[in-house]
């Protein structure tokens, strides 16, 4: 099914015990991992989503590190032709969110100009559903938090990254985080393809338009073929 799409080549990275895996794997087939999916890791995970706007659908290749973040020691190969990183930090471990920084700076360095990163600060559980998108007051985390919601959203300002708290046990904003960036990877795409003058239209007018990325609804998803329906998703985002 769907065999012709595009593939777009997305990491994650972060230091360990962030919860990464658990992030892909939530997205990628609604679940957490099990134990030893968890232990060993995997190269990547796929996920078909739709950009609403465009129209256009795309099979998200979203690779996994195998432990060798714990050196911080992420091969350069594995940026290379990514569309999108996103850089994982820990809510709760004021150390994971530090490392942020060194961990874009890696992006910035060993990955395409044109790849979209995304910040996500994981394990931001709550008790109460209807406070998710709000400003981080009356959440209730696991364990304590010890990176502020502004100090994440702040950083991702300065640094001109999208940014969302995400829990992946709970399902907090895995699919609009990711369904964002797949959109933003999408619509940036088109825009390189026209302006190569690939995918038709005029190639010396298209040429001179700039990108312009434009957040956008997104539907998912269908996991290699098998449809899946996610009852407390809001549909919004609808799934197929
Ligand atoms: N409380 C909480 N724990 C999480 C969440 N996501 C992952 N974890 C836990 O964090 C630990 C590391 O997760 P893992 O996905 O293996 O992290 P990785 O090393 O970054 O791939 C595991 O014990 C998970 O159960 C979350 O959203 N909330
Ligand atoms: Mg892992």
């Amino acid at each position: 099914m769907q065999d012709n799409l595009t593939t777009l080549k997305v990491i994650v990275v972060g230091d360990q015990n962030v919860g990464k895996t658990h992030i892909i794997t939530q997205f990628c087939i609604g679940q957490i991992p099990s134990n030893i999916k968890s232990t060993l890791g995997v190269d990547f995970q796929t996920k078909v989503i739709r950009d609403n706007l465009s129209g256009e659908s795309a099979k998200l290749l979203i690779y996994d590190t195998a432990g060798e973040e714990k050196f911080h020691a992420i091969a350069a190969l594995h940026y290379k032709k990514a569309k999108g990183c996103v850089i994982v930090y820990d809510v709760t471990n004021r150390k994971s969110f530090e490392n942020v920084e060194r961990w874009l700076n890696d992006a910035r360095n060993l990955a395409d100009q044109d790849c979209i990163i995304m910040l996500l600060g994981n394990k931001c559980d709550t008790d109460d559903k209807t406070l998710l998108n709000q400003s981080g007051q009356g959440r209730q985390l696991m364990n304590e938090r010890e990176v502020s919601f502004e100090e994440g959203a702040s950083f991702a300002n300065i640094n001109n990254l999208s940014f969302f708290e995400v829990s992946a046990i709970q399902k907090i904003n895995i699919k609009e985080s990711f369904g964002m960036l797949g959109s933003q990877i999408i619509q940036l795409n088109q825009s390189l393809l026209l302006a190569k003058g690939i995918k038709g239209g005029n190639k010396q007018e298209s040429a001179k338009k700039p990108i312009r990325l434009q957040r956008s609804r997104f539907e998912c998803c269908i996991q290699d073929g098998r449809e899946k329906i996610d009852e407390d998703y809001e549909p919004k985002s609808r799934c197929c």
